[in-house]
């Protein structure tokens, strides 16, 4: 049976990937942050066939030792710090885990693999992040990088260390650029999920409004369970490439709340909607498109869920879950 490890196991994506990795017949490890952590645990329960591997990207020997005892044939490196408003505040640290944590990874396996050893493949996940201030609409692969935060710097570092490793010691290593992807497990501080969570929770009578930032930002969004499809074939393929993976498809925040609002039954969202400033970022990503031909063309690779989809799936979810917490809560 073929072994992965996923670094981020307890984010959305690793949550996803681990799903998809199960049903495909492989071992499952999960890197593991931290001692004994009851949220952590919490998450590992629904997954009871990943072993949890102890590791910090922070710490180069725990990522040593977590390869050694994983002998992992593919390493997906999800785990970052990942949301971009926390970096501006925590830049060092974002730095660290999310730009030089990469580094340590692909150190570490060429520590245990052998230095010229190709034969763990590797998968860095990059973002749209990195294109920041677009140049160019929409994005590929060539477009020219420019982060706006420093999520996106890191990133960047990230993403240029990994081609760096595939092209100097010819291992197989690489990045998919992928761009915002949500669902149900996604954490509630980002906005799609921060809205259909108030979505529901204003339904259930639990909440009056939701308080956001910018309203005027726009992002291609996709749903993660498609796109972490993306990354287990890219490592699957001949040779290591880098890939956009995308819908193609722009919508702004505007779009998504008359969406959201629309699937309880509310058309006018705007007398539950206020704006405060301490949600602006220093330095905004105002619209981000890709085109995601090349994974088309080369793995075969197209998104299934639609946008309108993803919304109907993330308020849905949120009802139940509120309306199962507000039963538990009396
Ligand atoms: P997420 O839900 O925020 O998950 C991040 C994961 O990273 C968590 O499991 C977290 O563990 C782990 N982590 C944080 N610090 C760590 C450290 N020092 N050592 C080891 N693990 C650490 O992120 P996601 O949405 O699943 O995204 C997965 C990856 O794709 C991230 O690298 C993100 O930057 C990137 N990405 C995401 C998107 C998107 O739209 N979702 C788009 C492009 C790229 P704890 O739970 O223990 O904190
Ligand atoms: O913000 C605006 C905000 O935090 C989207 C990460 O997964 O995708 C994600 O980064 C937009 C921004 O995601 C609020 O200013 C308005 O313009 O949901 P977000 P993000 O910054 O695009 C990329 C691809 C990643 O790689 C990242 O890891 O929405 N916005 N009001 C708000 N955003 C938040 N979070 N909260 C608000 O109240």
């Amino acid at each position: 049976m073929p072994r992965a490890l996923i670094t981020g196991i307890t984010g959305q994506d690793g949550q996803h990937l681990a799903e998809l990795l199960n049903s495909k017949g492989y071992d499952v490890f999960g890197l593991v942050k931290g001692q004994n952590n009851p949220r952590i645990a919490g998450v590992l329960e629904q997954f009871p066939f990943v072993e949890p591997v102890s590791g910090d990207l922070a710490d180069l020997s725990s990522l040593v030792k977590a390869i050694g005892l994983a002998q992992p044939d593919e390493v997906y490196n999800l785990g970052a710090v990942s949301y971009v408003a926390y970096s501006f505040t925590h830049a060092e640290l974002t730095a660290d885990i999310s730009g030089l944590g990469v580094l340590r990874m692909l150190d570490a396996i060429r520590m245990v693999g052998g230095l010229d050893d190709s034969s763990i493949r590797f998968y860095q996940a990059s973002t749209s992040e990195m294109f920041g201030e677009v140049r160019e609409t929409p994005q590929t692969e060539m477009t020219p990088f420019h982060p706006r935060s420093p999520y996106g710097c890191a990133k960047v570092f990230g993403h240029y260390i990994t081609m760096n490793y595939r092209e100097s010691y010819d291992m197989f290593a690489c990045s998919g650029i992928l761009f915002n992807h949500e669902g149900p497990r996604r954490g509630l501080e980002f906005v799609t999920r921060k809205i259909t969570n108030a979505v529901a929770r204003i339904k259930l009578g639990l909440q009056d409004e939701i308080v956001l930032g910018n309203l005027d930002s726009k992002r291609d969004w996709g749903y993660a369970g498609d796109y972490v499809r993306a990354m287990w074939l890219m490592l699957q393929h001949d040779t290591p490439e880098d890939f956009v993976i995308a819908t193609g498809e722009t919508h702004s925040i505007h779009e998504f709340l008359d969406l959201a609002f629309a699937e309880v039954g509310i058309d006018d969202w705007q007398p539950y909607v206020r704006q405060d400033p301490k949600f602006l970022r220093p330095a905004e990503v105002d619209v981000l498109t890709g085109d995601a031909s090349k994974a088309k063309e080369v793995l075969g690779w197209e998104p299934e869920v639609s946008f309108a989809q993803l919304v109907k799936m993330m308020v849905e979810n949120d009802l139940e879950v509120e309306a199962a917490k507000a039963h538990l809560h009396g």
